[in-house]
């Protein structure tokens, strides 16, 4: 397949704290700045989807993380990135999440999660959670 239709993929961490959950905004200088989305980013060459959420999180929040279950896989094949997007449950080994690549992050109520700007192949997935989290 040529390089141009190659779908991208990419893992996105769940981390729930009492009623909240994590989310990310995506810097100015990156493709959909300004649009938020659960942390996480590109699995590299030889790497799986664990492996690769792992060390995403500990370059974007230098906190180190469990993961606990995959949730669901999104896919995103539109123009002009299709992607593939694997959602990890996990949980914090220890310290708080700092954001290391000036993005903002925040803890947000599950309530008011789909009020926010995401990023496309985040919309179904924050959907998916809300009605996941509404029945446990
Ligand atoms: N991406 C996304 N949703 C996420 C994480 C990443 O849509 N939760 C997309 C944005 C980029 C690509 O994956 O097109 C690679 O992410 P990054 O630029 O963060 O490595």
């Amino acid at each position: 397949m040529l390089e141009r239709n190659a779908v991208l993929e990419v893992v996105a961490l769940l981390l729930i704290q009492g009623e909240k959950v994590l989310v990310a905004q995506r810097p100015k200088k990156d493709r959909l700045a300004y649009k938020w989305e659960f942390p996480g980013g590109k699995i590299e060459k030889g790497e799986s989807p664990e492996d690769a959420l792992i060390r995403e999180i500990q370059e974007e929040l230098g906190v180190s993380i469990r993961v606990l279950s995959h949730f669901k896989t999104i896919e995103h094949l539109e123009p002009p990135v299709p992607l593939r997007l694997y959602a990890y449950f996990a949980q914090l080994q220890g310290g708080n999440p700092v954001p290391q690549e000036q993005q903002n992050i925040q803890w947000i109520p599950f309530n008011e999660l789909l009020s926010l700007d995401f990023a496309p192949a985040d919309i179904p997935l924050a959907q998916y959670l809300v009605s996941y989290l509404n029945t446990v």
